[in-house]
């Protein structure tokens, strides 16, 4: 076993803490002593043990000469609960790897100093990249105030969007409720225009969590909403805001300490959240069917119409990506991004040809960086 396995088995762990531990972020530890696992734990929640020191009190063995695996620079400052470095020093441990730096200015950078100072051994940015993946919403949060927001849409082939749950449900596949459904297994909110609730009627629970902390916020202008709807009458009722505008919804949940929001429609939600440039994170879902009723439709139309949509896998959790097969729905992850940094001319648009199609994406000279198609 090397460091690097001992360490995404940290970040196995750590991915079981998302969605419950804001404000904070979700971290896993492992404690390794001659060449065995003595002892693992994850932060659970706010207010709770950090990950090394839950993985310090789970020791089967005494942790004096081990070397601890934690995903997250270790705090160095106490705040709730004591600081790590100093759990890790009473402890006796000989070295501690972690992967990557904590983004709270707080303690960041500050972790190699204080333990090298009381002999201990330090490395860091094993498995960095895997690491940083689970705590990007944290990042966001910890260093702006503001929730890392992830829009879901479904649409069709001819980029017609199936806005509502009622529609969306007969053309995404098992496979793409699954994969959807374990986005909001890691989220703190969900947010959804009124219409959607008027329509649909969801729930916005996932069946494959806890849902003591997930939220749901429902954005209605007039407030108008029906009182007998399941988000405001189910067990769940009291974990329910109401905003009358998108972006306050935003700033306001960033407040409370909410740092990823899963936007699940309408498109005018979408759309709102698109001009006030809050949107983090756009996943499509697209069905293998066309529904064409005469129009190019309004999949890739934007506020300020020269924001498009661009596929982006490397924008979110490798885990998130995949297509199906046999005519279900795949996946599409992708980002909001100006239609001039690609290059594309307005004028070149026709009337029959909606901005950020493949076709005209596949001409442009200059592509973002990072996108792939
Ligand atoms: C770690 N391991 O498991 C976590 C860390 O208010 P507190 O005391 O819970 O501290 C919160 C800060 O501690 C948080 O912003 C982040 O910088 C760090 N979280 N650090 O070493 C953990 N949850
Ligand atoms: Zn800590």
């Amino acid at each position: 076993m090397t460091d690097a396995d001992y360490m995404r088995r940290a970040i196995a762990l750590a991915w079981r803490s998302a969605g419950h531990t804001r404000p904070n972020p979700p971290v896993g530890a492992v404690v390794v002593k001659g060449g065995k696992v003595i002892g693992e734990g994850r932060h659970r929640r706010c207010g709770g043990d950090h990950a090394e020191t839950a993985a310090l009190k789970a020791c089967k063995s005494s942790p004096v000469g081990a070397t601890v695996y934690v995903t997250l620079e270790p705090c160095s400052k106490p705040g709730r609960v004591g600081a790590c470095c100093d759990a890790l020093i009473a402890a006796g441990v000989k070295r501690v790897v972690w992967a990557c730096a904590d983004p709270n200015p707080t303690n960041r950078g500050r972790a190699a100093r204080v333990l090298r100072k009381a002999g201990i051994a330090t490395a860091h940015g094993i498995c960095a990249d895997e690491a940083a993946e689970l705590i990007i919403p944290f990042a966001k949060h910890v260093t702006t105030g503001m929730p890392y927001v992830t829009v879901k849409l479904a649409q069709s082939l001819d980029g017609k969007i199936c806005d509502n749950f009622g529609s969306a449900r007969w053309i995404s596949s098992e496979r793409s409720r699954r994969t959807t459904g374990r986005l909001r297994e890691r989220v703190d909110a969900i947010m959804v225009g009124a219409e959607t609730v008027r329509k649909d009627d969801p729930s916005l629970l996932c069946h494959t969590r806890r849902n003591d902390d997930l939220w749901r916020a429902v954005v209605s202008r007039s407030g108008r909403l029906p009182r007998k709807a399941q988000v405001f009458t189910d067990a769940a009722k009291d974990r329910t805001l109401v905003f009358r505008d998108a972006a306050e919804a935003v700033r306001e949940l960033g407040r409370r300490g909410f740092m990823h929001v899963l936007c699940e429609g309408g498109l005018g939600l979408a759309r709102s959240l698109a001009a006030a440039g809050l949107v983090d994170e756009w996943i499509t879902v697209l069905a293998p069917i066309v529904i064409g009723d005469g129009h190019l439709s309004d999949a890739f139309r934007f506020p300020g119409e020269d924001t498009i949509v661009v596929s982006a896998s490397c924008l979110v959790p490798s885990a998130l990506c995949g297509a199906d097969v046999n005519g279900a729905s795949c996946l599409v992850p992708g980002a909001l991004c100006e239609a001039k940094a690609l290059g594309i001319e307005r004028k070149q648009r026709t009337k029959h040809q909606a901005p950020g199609t493949k076709h005209q994406v596949l001409r442009t000279k200059h592509q973002a960086p990072g996108t792939k198609h």
